[in-house]
């Protein structure tokens, strides 16, 4: 064992113990992808194939309002009904070792012991080549450890949020009451990529009215591809109305799987990702290196002091990379 392990893994040995749920492999592969390992473009490679069976929930909303309990209790629901479950945590407020991010792993420990749920908090300070592309890769590796359900849970409706709720296959957008005004200003940021409104902390006073603003407000938008989006009450604390939220992620999913909407929705995603890429890699190689970044600040110098034009300077930098 010693000697075997000694060796370095293949990306198509760690692939193979990812694709049968190994844990420590699955954890390695989230952490390569989060520091952009040189292995990780391979390892990603060869996972890919595997990928495309998860069905991926976003769920967003302002901090506090109860996105974690909420994705917990999810999550706790699908295992009962033995469907594996990976949790994406993504919280731009705190750092990696942080109150929320503790919080939420000392909450969700209740799962600690099953194998068939696994859950990553990611930080987004320091996390290498964007917080969206990098999430979405840390769903590609649960999508190919077979989990059946992906949960990512994101604050707010800022751009790196809607940037993964694109990804997602059904976006949940998390209110509380006392938020009224608040979605007079999110309206619509909000109906543009909801497709479950959860009232959250029903217990508390002024849900009917937060349920009714909503519904007013749907009244009012068109309905998109010809599904309205419902608006669930929730107790996420006491568990209260989570079925009721699985049932209309259900209904969600049985109306955009197979529509032409929703693979359109993927062919739009998957050729931002590929510009993302081809941008990446282009640039990287019109500017290699030391050697091109100090190309980069003569050219910049020269264009500063207006000794060469801008339009000239690229022109200098493609020739000399050979492009
Ligand atoms: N009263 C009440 N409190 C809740 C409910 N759901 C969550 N909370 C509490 O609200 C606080 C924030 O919850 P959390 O899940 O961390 O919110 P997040 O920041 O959106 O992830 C915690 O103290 C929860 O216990 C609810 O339905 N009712
Ligand atoms: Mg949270």
């Amino acid at each position: 064992m010693g000697v075997a392990s000694a060796m370095p893994e293949t990306a198509e040995h760690w692939a193979e113990k990812i694709r049968a749920g190994d844990v420590r492999a699955i954890a390695r592969a989230i952490t390569a992808v989060e520091n952009q390992n040189a292995l990780a473009d391979d390892l990603l490679k060869q996972l890919f194939p595997a990928t495309g069976a998860a069905y991926l929930i976003g769920c967003t909303g302002a901090p506090g309002t109860g996105k974690s309990t909420l994705v917990d209790r999810l999550a706790a629901r699908y295992r009962t009904a033995e469907h594996s479950v990976g949790i994406i945590a993504v919280d731009p407020t705190s750092p990696f070792t942080g109150g929320a991010i503790l919080g939420d792993r000392i909450r969700m420990q209740g799962h600690a012991g099953d194998s068939a749920i696994f859950i990553r908090s990611v930080a987004t300070r320091g996390f290498l080549g964007g917080l969206a592309r990098g999430t979405a890769d840390i769903a590609l590796v649960l999508d190919a450890a077979g989990k059946h359900y992906i949960l990512v849970e994101t604050v707010g409706v800022g751009q790196d949020e809607v940037d993964i709720v694109r990804l997602a296959d059904c976006t949940i957008v998390v209110l509380v009451p006392g938020m009224g005004d608040d979605i007079q200003s999110m309206k619509a940021g909000l109906m543009e990529i909801a497709d479950i409104f959860v009232v959250n902390k029903s217990d508390r006073e002024g849900a009917d009215r937060l349920e009714q603003q909503v519904q007013a407000m749907l009244e009012l938008a068109p309905e998109r591809n010809g599904w309205k989006p419902r608006v669930i009450r929730t107790v996420a604390t006491e568990d209260r109305g989570v079925l009721e939220l699985t049932q209309a992620i259900a209904d969600f999913r049985k109306h955009s799987d197979g529509s032409p909407a929703r693979a359109a929705k993927k062919v739009e995603y998957w050729k931002r990702r590929l510009v993302e890429r081809l941008e990446q890699q282009l640039l990287h190689r019109a500017i290699p290196g030391r050697e091109g970044a100090r190309r980069l600040d003569a050219c910049a110098i020269e264009v500063a002091e207006r000794r060469k034009d801008p339009f000239t300077a690229v022109q200098d930098l493609l020739r000399d990379a050979g492009l």
